[in-house]
Parts: structure tokens; sequence; C-alpha cells
């Protein structure tokens, strides 16, 4: 931030933030109108919906600002431990209601637009999501700013403004087709960018190295190229606690020298081409999940926020006079999975070559202000970075993971001798290719290293890193995810929310655990029945949801059987979609009749990455099957398919409610933790699940009865490969699994085409590494007992119930309480 003059800074009106506006209807309607005429230069009589959007948000954020500024400048005077949470992702949501909630505005602020003649929900439906991620990861970063600014712990998020986020699906004869997400183009209130403020950031070149007359060696880097890093800020408040953090996302663009040098040379084409060269780096998100992409370019994205990230730090947020050596007592550096591990190298090459320190003594502290948490257990998902890539982009950091690796590994050696076994398996380099892998270094490099359920901790420990758990005792650590209750209760479940305060009385919403009052409740019955009232409130508002947005039909008496996550083959769609055509050849074959099938609507919502073909077949399965099934008169409308196109947190705020089922059947071993599953649990939806991931808890949480489990477990998985896994053979011996694949590969939902869908068939019959057949029977007989328990509205309800008591342990809020105890020793500032 720009610095005042002495003058202005010692002006009386200086001396404190302007105070917010009046908290009141009238001070808001004045507000408003100001903002609309004033800065966006309408009158309420000729205004657009988007002006009348801005000009609230600009308003919601004129009420935060004083706490804002004030929260910045007393974050740089205590000088206390804060968190710099670096992320690629933060998948943030829609930003109007959460602010309006977290400020305690939205009644006054409903009113104000009544006043004005302004429908508030209009405006709402206005407000395009920023997808700055691309599932759970990026969501998780989103949950955890959130409870950090709730419970005011000094920190700030870091990450990249990308220009698109995550792509907007749509749906063309059944297959999806990715379309831009222009998320910026009606403009975006929430956001305040510093141009003034950017930093430099080089990429390229070569390294010298000079020997000064006491024989000292310094090593220079003489960079190629930069590009400037422009802070974006955004507000992030806490809930009812008037703190408001920040969250800072930085945006690439050309530098103007950089421009001119080839500008002056009279190639204005080669000038432009320049600046858009340099403004890729921050144009759009990779929609990549749980498998890396090895591009270049995203090795300019990590490394261009986490540098711009790392100097905003040193060079903004410390006091003047402040010691390098105490920077461990001052932050801790948490990396969102590997992708922003560049930073360790970084870190380094800041303190060595710019602030001259020993290398041992910047080793020291590196070692205590970062920490890394792993989000997966795919082999194939932990990044590596081609030597050649790193050396050519960044070749001083190539040589500081060098130096790192090989002091590592001769401590290694210490300890165990020359095993060279060992050391293969531990160096940071891989060889064929020669590469980095970016886990071990961010292992090697941080205080701590946390999975994020217990069981992918303790696999991560026992499958992933062992030889690292063996010689760093202590280093590693769990936290379980968890979900903002602000989010994904109070906005989303209005209803709930209303009937737990009721019961509870109010602060249960910063207190998760609270929710445990609800158990008594659950054997009112009166309770019960207000409580499948708000059910079946929220049905209805999702049938309006999907009606107007896509045109379906939602029967609100059918079990809702909800299954919302990225498409990926581990997470198994494909076991989801076997049980309907399973139920549904039952009914065509009139083997099964219609009438005593238990009504049931599957809701499907699922990206695939736009590489992923396999992925992309199953959305084309999925979407050839519900309109076979839909359309069948057989089926008697007792099966239904939705398939909503571009599910997203904004959806996912509707659909999660209304869910009576919530699908959670990914492979044992496979989700490292899922947190779509705590929502769900914590909107009162019963799980059917595997023994993976956070199921895990939740399951031990709510209790066997109130939780649907079915499939193999982790060892019995592992067992199963051992002994050599036969897809067919499963196909074989189950009837009822011959016959749903049978109809799949007939053509029977390809219009007789049995090539369409033959890759998928034969992929489950032949390969199979998700062992979906191994775990169809005993996914069906789990089926039979969810129609069976639903049959029972009243005890479905008890269990429900039950669920929401139960699963307070997921608020994202302990979540943080255990990285602060486990991880950060960060205490809260208040
Ligand atoms: C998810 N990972 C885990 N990755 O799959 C999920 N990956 O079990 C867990 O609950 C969640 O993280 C939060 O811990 C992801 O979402 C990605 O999105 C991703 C993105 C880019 C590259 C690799």
């Amino acid at each position: 931030a720009q610095e005042s003059t002495p003058a202005a800074a010692s002006h009386p009106l200086a001396l404190a933030p302007v105070a917010a506006p009046p908290a009141s209807v009238d001070g808001f309607v004045r507000e408003f109108l100001r903002n609309l005429n004033f800065e966006r230069g309408v009158a309420l009589s000729s205004s657009a919906p988007n002006d009348r959007y801005m000009a609230l948000a600009y308003t919601v954020r004129d009420y935060l600002m004083a706490r804002w500024l004030e929260d910045q400048a007393r974050q740089r005077e205590l000088q206390a431990k804060g968190v710099c949470y670096l992320s690629a992702e933060y998948l943030l949501g829609r930003q109007l209601d959460n602010n309006l909630l977290a400020a305690r505005l939205t009644e006054v602020a409903t009113e104000a637009m009544v006043a004005c003649g302004i429908d508030i929900d209009e405006l709402r439906q206005q407000e395009v999501e920023p997808g700055l991620g691309n599932g759970g990861l990026g969501r998780l970063a989103a949950c955890f700013i959130d409870s950090l600014a709730t419970m005011s712990v000094p920190s700030i998020g870091y990450g990249i403004r990308y220009e698109y986020g995550i792509f907007r699906q749509t749906f063309v004869d059944g297959q999806q087709v990715e379309q831009p997400d222009a998320w910026l183009t009606l403009g975006s209130p929430w956001e305040f960018p510093h141009p003034e403020a950017a930093q430099k950031i080089f990429f390229g070149g070569h390294t010298e190295k000079t020997t000064d007359e006491q024989g000292v060696e310094t090593t220079t880097w003489v960079p190629g190229w930069h590009v400037l890093a422009v802070p974006y800020n955004y507000m992030v408040p806490g809930y009812h606690n008037g703190r408001v953090n920040t969250l800072r996302l930085w945006r690439a663009v050309a530098s103007n020298a950089f421009d001119l040098r080839i500008f002056n040379s009279g190639d204005y084409e080669e000038a432009v081409r320049a600046q858009t060269f340099a403004e890729n780096i921050s144009k759009v998100l990779y929609p990549e999940d749980s498998t890396p992409q090895g591009k270049e370019l995203r090795l300019q994205q990590q490394y261009f926020f986490v540098a711009a990230s790392i100097a905003d730090f040193l060079d903004h947020q410390l006091s003047a006079d402040f010691d390098l050596e105490n920077l461990p007592e001052r932050v801790i550096f948490q990396l969102n999975d590997t992708h922003p591990v560049i930073a360790v190298p970084e870190f380094m090459r800041v303190l060595v070559d710019e602030r001259g320190m020993e290398w041992d003594a910047a080793w020291a502290i590196t070692q205590k202000c970062f920490a890394y948490t792993c989000h997966t257990l795919l082999p194939e998902a932990l990044e590596v970075w081609p030597v050649d890539l790193l050396g050519r982009l960044l070749p001083r950091h190539l040589e500081i993971i060098y130096r790192i690796n090989e002091e590592f590994l001769l401590e290694v050696r210490e300890r165990f001798g020359d095993d060279e076994l060992r050391i293969r398996n531990m160096s940071i380099i891989s060889e064929n290719p020669r590469s980095v892998r970016m886990a071990y270094l961010a292992t090697v490099a941080g205080a701590k290293v946390n999975g994020v359920a217990e069981l992918h901790s303790q696999l991560l420990r026992e499958k992933v890193l062992p030889d690292f758990d063996e010689f760093y005792p202590g280093k590693f650590t769990n936290v379980t995810n968890g979900v903002t209750p602000r989010r994904f209760v109070r906005l989303a479940n209005p209803g709930l929310a209303g009937l737990i305060t009721e019961a509870l009385g109010a602060g249960w919403t910063v207190d998760l655990e609270r929710l445990r009052g609800l158990e008594a409740f659950a054997e009112d019955p009166e309770f019960r029945v207000k409580f499948a009232e708000v059910k079946r409130a929220n049905k209805r508002i999702l049938s309006d949801v999907l009606r107007e947005r896509d045109g379906f039909v939602l029967n609100e008496d059918h079990l809702l059987d909800v299954m919302v996550k990225r498409l990926h083959e581990y997470k198994r769609q494909m076991l989801k979609l076997l049980h309907i055509v399973t139920e549904y050849e039952g009914i065509v074959s009139g083997r099964v009749e219609a009438s005593s099938v238990q009504p049931r609507t599957f809701i499907f919502g699922a990206k695939a990455a736009p590489g992923y073909a396999m992925a992309k077949r199953i959305i084309h399965l999925i979407n050839a099957v519900g309109s076979v099934v839909n359309d069948d008169p057989r089926v008697e409308g007792r099966l239904k398919v939705l398939f909503p196109p571009n599910y997203n947190v904004t959806l996912a705020e509707r659909v999660i409610p209304a869910a009576d089922l919530s699908e959670q059947i990914s492979l044992a071993g496979k989700e490292a933790s899922g947190t779509g599953n705590m929502k769900f649990a914590l909107n009162g939806a019963l799980t059917i699940g595997t023994d993976d991931g956070a199921n895990v808890e939740i399951r031990e949480l709510v209790g066997d009865d109130n939780f649907f489990l079915f499939g193999m477990t982790e060892p019995e998985v592992e067992a199963l490969w051992a002994k050599g896994y036969k897809p067919a053979e499963f196909y074989q011996a189950d009837s009822g699994l011959r016959r749903a694949i049978d109809l799949i590969a007939s053509g029977a939902f390809s219009d007789g085409d049995r090539s369409v869908f033959e890759p998928v068939v034969s992929n489950l019959l032949y390969d199979d590494r998700f062992m979906v057949l191994a775990d169809y029977s005993s996914y069906i007989a789990e089926q039979a007992k969810v129609d069976a328990a639903y049959g029972d509205q009243d005890a479905w309800t008890r269990a429900s119930i039950l669920n929401v008591a139960r699963t307070g342990f997921f608020s994202s809020d302990r979540s943080i309480r255990d990285y602060i105890d486990r991880i950060w020793h960060t205490p809260p500032i208040l």
C-alpha cells in the first residue's frame, strides 16, 4: 500500500478509518443510492439489475471497510505470529449473502431493498460465483479462510486471480462441452486491485558464481524475463465478530519496460505478443483435478504466486526493524498440497541470495516456517517436475533443490548407512526422467506434514511416505477436514438453521459441537415433524431451482439420492450407475413390479477434466441412461435420473439441504477425506458409503445404525489385489451385475449402437482399477436396506436428526483449532 505524506497522516481525520454508515434501513438505503449514483453513475429509475447488484455489493463493503482497515493496521502493529495460507485454488462461491450474514446486515439490506422497490433475490442471481478452484481442495481453502476470520486468527490467504475459473459445463447430446468461465465480464465488486503495489517476478536466465577476496562464494541469478504480479485484495469477514481478514490474489500483468524494449525496436505485434505471453500466467485455472498437469505454464503459475506472496509478506507485513532470525515466531506458510511447494527454494533464495543469510541458518528457519498438507493417496496425483524444465524456468531454484537434496541424503546416510535402495527411494530427485518430487521436497522442508482424515493420514505414513515417517518421528500428523457451518448450514439451509436455533438457542454457528443438544430432540415426535417439514421445503426450493435452471421436474415425494463431486473413476460414479441400471432392468424385464419399487430420484453433479476421456464417457452414459429411464412408461415415473450441468458451489447450496441420501462410494483407500460427505450429514442426509476417507469418522460419530456401510475395507482391497483381481469373475458370479452390464453393452442406452459405451464396458470387465465390480453386490444389498429404511419415514427422520446432532465435529472451526494446536501455534488475537 502507498505511504501517506506526513501532513496527511497527522490530519485528525486520518487517525482512524471512517466509521461504517449507520446500520439502519434508512442508512443502508442512503448508502446504496449513493453508490448507485456515484459509483455506477445511474439513477435508480434507469438502473439495470447489474447496476443494482454492484451498488448493493459496494454498500456491504462500505459497512465492512472500517473494520478491515483497522484489522490490517492492527495485524501490522501487533506483529503476532500468523498464518500465510498458500493455495493455488479458492473455490469461494457467491460472496453477497456470506458477507451480509457476517456483517449482520441480511435483514437491514432486505428491508432497504424493499424500500427501494427492489427484489433482493433478483440481485442475488446477478452474482457470478468466483470458481477459482476445481473441487474439494479449493473449497477447503475457502472454508478455512472463513474459519480463520471467524476465530480471529492472524492470517492472510494468498492465491491466483484467474481470469477464467473452472469451465462452465454444458451438455450437447448428453456429452460434456466446456465453455469459458468469464466471471469478470460484468465487473467484480468484491475485489480491490492495487497496481501500484505490483511485484516483479523473474523467470529464466542463468546463474553466476563469484568468489570474493575472503573466498566466500555467492551465487547470483541473472533472470531472462519478468512479469508483474498485481495484488487484488478481498475482504474475508468473520462471522459476527467484527473481524475482517484479507485474501490476496495475484494477477499477472506484462511489465512496461519489457514491452517498451520490443516496442522501441518497432515491432508492435511482437510487443503485444509479449504482453499476451506474460498475462497468460493468470489467465486460466487448470481444470485437472487429482492428476497434475506437467505443463510449463502451470509451473509458471505456481512460482508466480508464491514468489509474489513471500515478497509481499517479507516486504510489507514485517516491521521495518524485523530480525529475520525470528521468522519462525512470526509466520507459518501452510502449503495446500504440492502446488505451492516451489515456495521452499524461493524462500531459501531470498534469505541466502538476497538477504545474505548463511545457508544453514536459512535452512533451519525454513524448516520451521513451512508445513505441508497432502490431499491425495493416488500415486499418479503426486506432482513431479522434470529437472530440465525447472532448470530452464528457474535455474537458481533447481540448484537450491539439489543442495537441499544433497544435504538431506547425507543425513540419511549418517543414520542408515549406505542403504542405496533407501537413498534412491527417499531422494527428492527421481531418475528417468530426472524430476523433482514435490511432495518429498515439502516433507523434508516442512515442520509438519498432515493428511486430511484419520485413515488418510495413517495410509500416508504407512504407504506413501513410510521412509520419511521413520526418518522424521513426530513430523506426520492428522487434521481431519471440516466445512464452514456459516455457508453450508446457515446460508444454505435457513429452515434447518432456524429450527436448530429454536431448539438450542443461538451460538451453535460458531460452536458446532452444540448440535449434540439435538440428540434429545430426535426423540420428540413434534420436533421430528418439523424437521421433516424443513427437508420437504428444501426439496421444493430445489425443485424450483431445477425447473428454472434446467427445465427439470423433481418429484418431492421421491427419496432424493445424490452423488455430487468431480467425475473420477476412483469416486465410482459407475457403481451408482450400475445400481440405477439394475433397478431399471428389474422393472423392464418384468422380474420386478414397478409399483413395488421405492420411488427415487437420482441427482448427479460432476465435471470431468476436459482431457479425461473415460470420465467424459461416463458423463455421456449417465445422461444416456437418464434419458431412457426417465421416458420409459414401464417405470411409471418411479425412477428419475437428473444430471443438472455445471455443478458448482451455488448449486451445491441448494442440492445438499434437499438430499435424503448421500453417496460416498469411493474405493476404500482412494478418497483422502471428502468434504461433501460432511456437508450432507450436517444437513441431515444419511450416508451410503465405503470405509474411506472421512466416511470412517462420520460413521463412528453417527453410529452404525444411522449410516449405510458397504464394500471392502482398505486391507481387503489390498488382499484382493495381492490375490489377483479378475473383474470378469465377479461379472460371471452375479446375475444382477451381468444383466446390468449386458444391458449397457447391448446398446439399450445408445439407440442400439453397441460401440458408444463399449470402452466403458470393457474397462469394467477387463481392467476395473477401482474395483467397481467387486463392490457391486455389497452395494446393491445395502441399497435394498436404504429402500426398506425409507419406508419408515419417522425412523428415517430420527436417524437424519442424529446425523445433524453428531457431526458438529466437522466444522472447519475445529479443523483450524487442530491446525493451531498441532502445527501453527498461532493463538487467536481477540
Ligand atoms: C481433494 N483433492 C481430495 N484435488 O480428493 C478430497 N488436485 O478427498 C479432499 O477432501 C479434498 O481434497 C480436501 O482435502 C482435490 O480436490 C484437487 O482439486 C486438485 C487440483 C489440482 C491438482 C490436483
